[in-house]
This record gives C-alpha cells, structure tokens and sequence, in this order.
C-alpha cells in the first residue's frame, strides 16, 4: 500500500490516540490480578488462591490505557524463553512490578530487558497488611523493602509505591494511579515518537524507491536523445535534465533545496550541491562526474567505438548525478521529519 502524506499525517494522529499498554508482571501469587481489580474500582480478572492462576496475557481497557495482567514469567508454566515468544511483552508501554517479598532471579532478569528495551517501571510491593512488625515503624519497614529492592535490581532510583491491593483493605491505590498518569504521559510519547520513526521511514522508503524511477527516466532520456559527454572538453549532457530531475526528486520528497543543502555536512558534498541550484552549476557538476567517471573502462573507449558507448555514458552520467541527489535529498527529509517529531516530543 502506498503512503502519501495526508495519510501518514492521519496514521500519526491516530498513534497519538492509542491508549497506553501497561503489563503486569512479578512472582505468581504476590496480588498482580488484586491490583488490577483494585486500580479499575472492580472485580475484573480472577484472583487466585493457587499460583499461577493467571495463563493468558488478559487485556482489560479503562480509559486511556489497558492493563495487561500475564501469567508469571519463568514459572514451570512459562519458562523465560517460551514466555517471550508467546506474549512478546515488549511490545507493552508501561510496566508495573507486583511483588510482596523478595523478587525471583527471573523477575530481575524481565526487569533488565524491559529497562534495556527503554521502557519504563513502577515497582509495586503489595500486601504491606502483612509487614507489620512490632520493633519498626512503617517508614523504617518500607526503608528495608527500598534497600532490599535497589540491591536486587542494582539501581538507585525506581518508584517503589506499597500498596494492599485486597478488596476489604485497600491502600496505597490512589498513589499508584498518581504514579501511573505521571509515567504514562511519557510513555505514551515514546509509544507515538516509536511508531511514528517506523511509519515515516516506511514513508521515507517509498518516496525513495519512486525518486529512482524518475532518476532512471532522466537517465534513459539523456542515453536515447543522444545527449552524449564529450570528455575533457565539456559535458554535452542537457543541464535541464539535471535541473528538472533534481526538481522532481525533490518533490518525491516533500522538500526544498535549502533543506537539502542544510542536512549535507561535508564541504565537499555541500558544494555540489550548492553548485546544484543553478544551470550552469549543473554544467559544473556534469563535468566533475564526467571526469570521476572517465577513470572507470566505459569512457576508455568513446573515441574508438562511438556513439553506443557513449549512449551508455550519457546514461551513467545522469544516473549517478541523479543517485547522489537521491541520497542527499532522503537525508535531508529524514532529518527534517527526525527534527518534527523530536520537537513533538518534548512539548
Ligand atoms: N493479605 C493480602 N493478600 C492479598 C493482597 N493482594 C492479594 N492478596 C491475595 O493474594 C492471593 C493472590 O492474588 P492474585 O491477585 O491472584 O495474585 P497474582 O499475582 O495475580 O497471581 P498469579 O496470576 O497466579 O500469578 C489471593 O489470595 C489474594 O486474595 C494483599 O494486599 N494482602
Ligand atoms: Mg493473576
């Protein structure tokens, strides 16, 4: 299917729609399902009393976002691997780690791999009804869980919210919404600043592939109205060729020369294309690729067998002015679209 830019323009807004994934994960039993119902104000996925109790990734939506309560990682179940190819849990926004005593290996090890996968994690210790302990404040209770915590996971700072996610006692709820809306917003830009990379390079890419057939048509143009280089003394190529193909590439592209030129660091190409703008820099250019290509074998024989061979340079010679343009031109709209949705993302 082929994009254009009103529909890649609808297809971001309605990224900017989507709600906001966020899955649940931790040691089986430690109340991942009880938080759910707790956080959606009702009974909506099944609290067990055996472990493992939850076996397919259930998807509950409420509001801007959907809870994703999964069955325990690395359980006998789910071993680590088969859990990954099954839920492909990176494919989720935001998580959330249930736990109510030490985490397991394998909860730490999800734990990297979501981190190393950029997204971001509230740690949630539940039943803290159970923690009570006679010789220690609640705060100095919760400072234990916190260094506890730090050295399982190896990080200094993460949110750590203790909640009692049972129906009769329920505590802690409030602030981990808070907590929630506070990551969500951005999760939710790195979920659209994510799609939207795919879709424009997508974009980018389609753009690209009808750029070559306009530069391959130039090209054929110049072989076949026998628009030929003469080497060393000019380039006999029609510089309005060049001029109009570099027009059009621009075009597929949704750019203008200034952006083209602004995205080229190097000297060298910055001065090409520079030259570019104008008729008789195209001349400029002509003969500077006339004698680049002079050095590989299709130009050694010109003199000698003449105008088929010369077709054939006349073809190349577009042909590669046209490529480099290309190149320069899908950088340049590369950028620019890059720089779009970076600003998007930090307002
Ligand atoms: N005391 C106490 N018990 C809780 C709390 N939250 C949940 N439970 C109990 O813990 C047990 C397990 O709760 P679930 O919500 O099913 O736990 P889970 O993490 O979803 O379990 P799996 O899906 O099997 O991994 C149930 O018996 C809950 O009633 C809490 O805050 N305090
Ligand atoms: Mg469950």
């Amino acid at each position: 299917m082929s994009i254009d830019n009103e529909m890649l323009k609808k297809k971001l807004a309605e990224f900017a729609q989507e709600k906001v994934n966020i899955a649940f994960f931790g040691p089986p039993g430690s109340g991942k399902s009880s938080t759910i119902n707790a956080l959606c104000g009702a009974e909506v996925v099944t609290v067990g009393v055996n472990t493992d109790t939850t076996l397919e990734a259930k998807v509950i939506e409420h509001g801007e976002v959907a809870f994703i309560d999964l069955p325990g990682y690395g359980t006998s179940k789910f071993p680590q691997k088969d859990f990954f190819i099954k839920f492909n849990p990176l494919q989720y926004d935001l998580f959330i780690c249930v736990f109510d005593g030490k985490l397991r290996k394998s909860d730490t090890e999800f734990f990297q791999v979501i981190t190393k996968a950029g997204k971001p994690c509230i740690f949630v210790r539940n039943k803290i009804d159970e923690i009570y302990d006679e010789d220690k404040t609640t705060d100095q209770s919760q400072d234990i869980i916190r260094q506890d915590l730090a050295g399982q996971i190896g990080k200094e700072d993460f949110s750590l919210i203790f909640i009692c996610a049972r129906g009769d006692m329920l505590t802690g709820i409030e602030e981990l919404q808070n907590s929630i809306i506070s990551q969500m917003y951005a999760a939710r830009k790195e979920k659209y600043y994510m799609a939207a990379k795919v879709l424009t390079e997508e974009y980018l890419q389609e753009k690209k592939e009808l750029a070559m057939k306009c530069v391959s048509k130039s090209a054929k143009y110049a072989a076949f109205n026998g628009l030929n280089p003469l080497i060393g003394v000019d380039a006999a190529i029609d510089a309005a060729i060049i001029y109009n193909m570099y027009e059009n590439i621009r075009k597929h592209f949704d750019i203008n020369e200034k952006m083209v030129v602004d995205s080229i660091l190097t000297i060298t190409t910055k001065n090409f294309l520079l030259k570019g703008m104008s008729k008789k820099g195209i001349t400029i250019i002509l003969q500077s690729i006339t004698k680049k290509l002079a050095s590989k074998s299709v130009f050694k024989y010109i003199p000698l067998v003449g105008q088929a061979t010369a077709v054939c340079a006349g073809y190349k010679i577009v042909k590669e002015a046209g490529e480099e343009y290309l190149i320069a031109c899908y950088q340049a709209a590369q950028e620019n679209m890059l720089r779009r949705l970076n600003a998007k993302k930090q307002t």
